[in-house]
């Protein structure tokens, strides 16, 4: 099976730099996919795409180095299922807030006897191989959103689950949850200690930490302090802030 550069990136010891894509659109997701990133995030959450979109996209990003992944629209088996089957190579999963949650999450990413996959990976077999099968359980990678007061309560549980690859940041949705404003990169006392649990529980449990964020300067922060996995988002936040620097140099602003 082909191998899955995130997995080789982590097992040297590095991070992982992953772009974000929620515009409807194969080209788009493979202009982004050219860059240098290690990865590209299909967001089916909040995203404007829908399945036969995503599986377009997932095939655009296959035509580069990048690592091709979703984020599941909710923790609900049968759409992660269908993004793995359509060859993504790995899940991001929101909301998940205790062990039931996250066991069922990743067992929905793997086939049995580790978890409950039903079998046709039409295109995932294309991407990764024949032995797609035989390798698919450790070679797929399963990110956990920690993203409530909940699961940072649950952080223990979640992250001793078999089979979790990582947990990743939804600062937006964590600082709403701990009744602060969302925001990309939270400055509140109670957001950032959140934060800071959440890598420590990560680490001391073997799992990698990872976070999302909208800059390029915010993503070193993440990384210096010691995240693993670190998603810039997005295409959409691109689009319309190259299109403002250029308006504004024209403008003579
Ligand atoms: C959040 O910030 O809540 C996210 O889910 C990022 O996409
Ligand atoms: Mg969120």
């Amino acid at each position: 099976m082909r191998e899955n550069r995130i997995r080789t990136i982590w097992a040297e010891g590095g991070k992982v730099l992953s772009g974000w894509v929620g515009l409807p659109t194969s080209l788009g997701a493979e202009i982004m996919a050219n860059q240098d990133f290690d990865a590209v995030v299909v967001d089916t959450q909040h995203g404007m795409i829908g399945f036969q979109v995503a599986a377009e996209m997932l095939q655009a990003i296959s035509t580069t180095a990048a690592v091709p992944l979703a984020r599941a629209p909710w923790n609900d088996p049968s759409s992660i299922m269908k993004l793995l089957d359509a060859g993504a190579y790995g899940i991001v999963c929101p909301m998940v807030n205790n062990r039931a949650q996250c066991e069922a999450f990743v067992g929905a990413c793997r086939y049995a006897p580790q978890g409950y996959r039903s079998f046709g990976p039409a295109r995932g077999m294309l991407y990764g191989g024949e032995d797609y099968l035989e390798h698919a359980n450790d070679t797929l990678v399963t990110l956990a959103m920690i993203e409530t007061s909940e699961a940072v309560e649950k952080l223990d549980e979640i992250t001793t689950v078999d089979g979790l690859d990582a947990v990743f940041i939804g600062p937006a949705d964590l600082a709403i949850s701990l009744g602060c404003a969302p925001s990309m990169e939270p400055t509140e006392k109670i957001v950032v200690d959140a934060i800071d649990a959440i890598r420590a529980a990560a680490e001391k449990n073997g799992v990698i930490a990872g976070v999302y964020c909208a800059a390029g300067a915010v993503a070193k922060r993440w990384f210096d302090r010691g995240f693993r996995f670190v998603a810039i988002g997005s295409d959409t936040r691109f689009l319309a802030s190259g299109a403002e620097a250029e308006i504004k140099v024209a403008r003579g602003g």
